[in-house]
């Protein structure tokens, strides 16, 4: 069967080297030239070494990457979906543009399926509508279905091909036809939604509910904190009851999709609450943060922090909504001090502001926008290290050296990444969440 995915981002190359590895004619169209022409030379964008391998032998079995879309009997839709600040809403810009291409190409008997993670309705409501200006009637002309991508960056070539899928379809053929394309390609089981609108909410739930339960671990790190005790110590022997699973307390959540779905899930609801508050309570471990260090340093006036990890969590290098960044933000933006609070009670006309020297390694991380520093220059004169990041490589850090480094030792292992008792044997004072 030939099959045209249109957009070869993170998730459409993987899918469409699924489908190619699973004897489809895959073409993978996106009019980034450059993605494109790499792909061609057989380098494609991934950190993910066996996703690399897994795309190469994708081009192998023909596996084709154009700037042009073509007829296909399935046009795969896997644009991204980002998230409007100023309106709160998805901007579905690229899937609004995604339907008009294929609506040019649609031919009556072709299945159309939307991978990419959409508010509720936005198959039934916004694509529909635009591939119906091909003059074919979705459902009775063609087919049209959502199956949301479920994978986990980091893990995406096993999960691409062993988790559960969700379909829903415009009407019961057109999920057929999906479910009939994913069952031979997946390992996982394929599950039927009545609709595409609940296909749609369910790929959101899950991410909300994993939203919702960090949200629910950092709450208790510091409810912990405030009793004197490890919330890991305690969330690992809550987590021995049979239907308790508490997640990992953490600097925040961030990445393109936790930090995102829950308001996409909420957009054309007012019912938002718990999910709401989860949002706030993650968003502010990053001030949280910020507290700890001022409380141990007396004050951040020109501390020198070092944060080791602006990735979005571990061994992944993708920097979107990272927890090291909002933290750097937060440290380097300036502060109300005592300073500022006399110099106004005395009627002073300046306003004395403080804030932090940060200094950002990652090794994970290659950007041109983001000043990243060794680690040695990172913790060169440091006043506190915070670890926010999980990465393996910062097991590896020798504590000894890095007491040698800094100015003050002081650490903050935001995400449980060092040995305890290495950095306190190593002189530092060792603080968790
Ligand atoms: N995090 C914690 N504590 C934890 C687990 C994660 O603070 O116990 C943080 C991470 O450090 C990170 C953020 O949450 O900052 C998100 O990381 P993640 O590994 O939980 O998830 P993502 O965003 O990489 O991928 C999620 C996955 N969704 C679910 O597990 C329900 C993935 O399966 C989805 O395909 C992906 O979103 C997506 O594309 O929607």
């Amino acid at each position: 069967m030939k099959f045209c995915v249109h957009g070869i981002g993170y998730i459409g190359l993987a899918t469409g080297a699924l489908f190619a590895n699973n004897g489809h004619d895959v073409v993978g169209y996106d009019p980034d030239e450059e993605l494109v022409s790499d792909l061609r030379a057989g380098e494609p964008r991934t950190t993910e070494d066996d996703l690399r391998e897994y795309v190469l032998e994708a081009m192998e079995n023909g596996f084709e990457p154009r700037t042009e879309p073509v007829e296909a009997d399935c046009h795969l839709i896997c644009v991204p979906t980002p998230y409007d600040e100023d309106a709160g809403r998805a901007d579905l810009t690229y899937v609004e543009a995604a339907g008009r291409t294929v609506a040019d190409l649609l031919r009556p008997g072709d299945t159309v399926i939307l991978e990419s993670t959409v508010p509720p309705g936005t198959t039934e409501e916004v694509l529909a509508p635009v591939l119906a200006e091909s003059g074919l009637a979705p459902g009775d002309d063609f087919s049209l279905a959502h199956c949301p991508e479920t994978v986990l960056p980091g893990n995406i070539t096993h999960e691409l091909v062993h988790n559960d899928r969700i379909v829903g379809g415009v009407d019961a053929e057109s999920a057929d036809r999906a479910i009939a394309l994913y069952e031979p390609a997946t390992e996982g089981t394929i599950h039927r939604a009545p609709d595409a609108t609940t296909a749609e909410f369910v790929k959101l739930s899950q991410n909300a509910y994993r939203d919702v339960n960090i949200a629910f671990a950092n709450e208790l790190a510091r409810v912990a904190a405030d009793y004197g005790i490890d919330s890991r110590d305690a969330i690992a022997l809550a987590n021995n009851h049979p239907r308790v699973d508490i997640l990992n307390p953490g600097p925040g959540v961030g990445g393109h999709c936790l930090p995102i779905d829950p308001w996409f899930l909420g957009q054309s609801s007012d019912s938002l609450d718990l999910v709401k508050s989860a949002r706030r309570v993650n968003d502010g471990m990053s001030e949280y943060i910020v507290e700890l260090l001022e409380s141990e340093l007396g004050t951040l006036d020109d501390a020198r922090v070092a944060i080791l990890g602006v990735a979005y969590k571990g061994n992944v290098d993708d920097t979107r909504r990272s927890p090291g960044l909002r933290l750097a933000r937060s440290l380097s933006s300036p502060r109300t001090s005592d300073k500022r609070a006399s110099a106004v009670t005395d009627g002073g006309s300046y306003v004395e502001t403080t804030c932090a020297e940060v200094r950002l390694h990652d090794p994970y991380v290659e950007d041109e926008v983001i000043d990243l520093q060794s680690l040695d220059d990172a913790l060169r004169g440091a006043d506190a290290v915070v670890v926010a990041s999980d990465h393996d490589d910062f097991e590896d850090i020798d504590p000894e050296r890095a007491a040698s480094l800094v100015d003050n030792p002081l650490v903050v292992d935001a995400t449980a990444t060092l040995d305890e008792e290495n950095w306190r044997t190593a002189g530092f004072d060792y603080l968790g969440l």
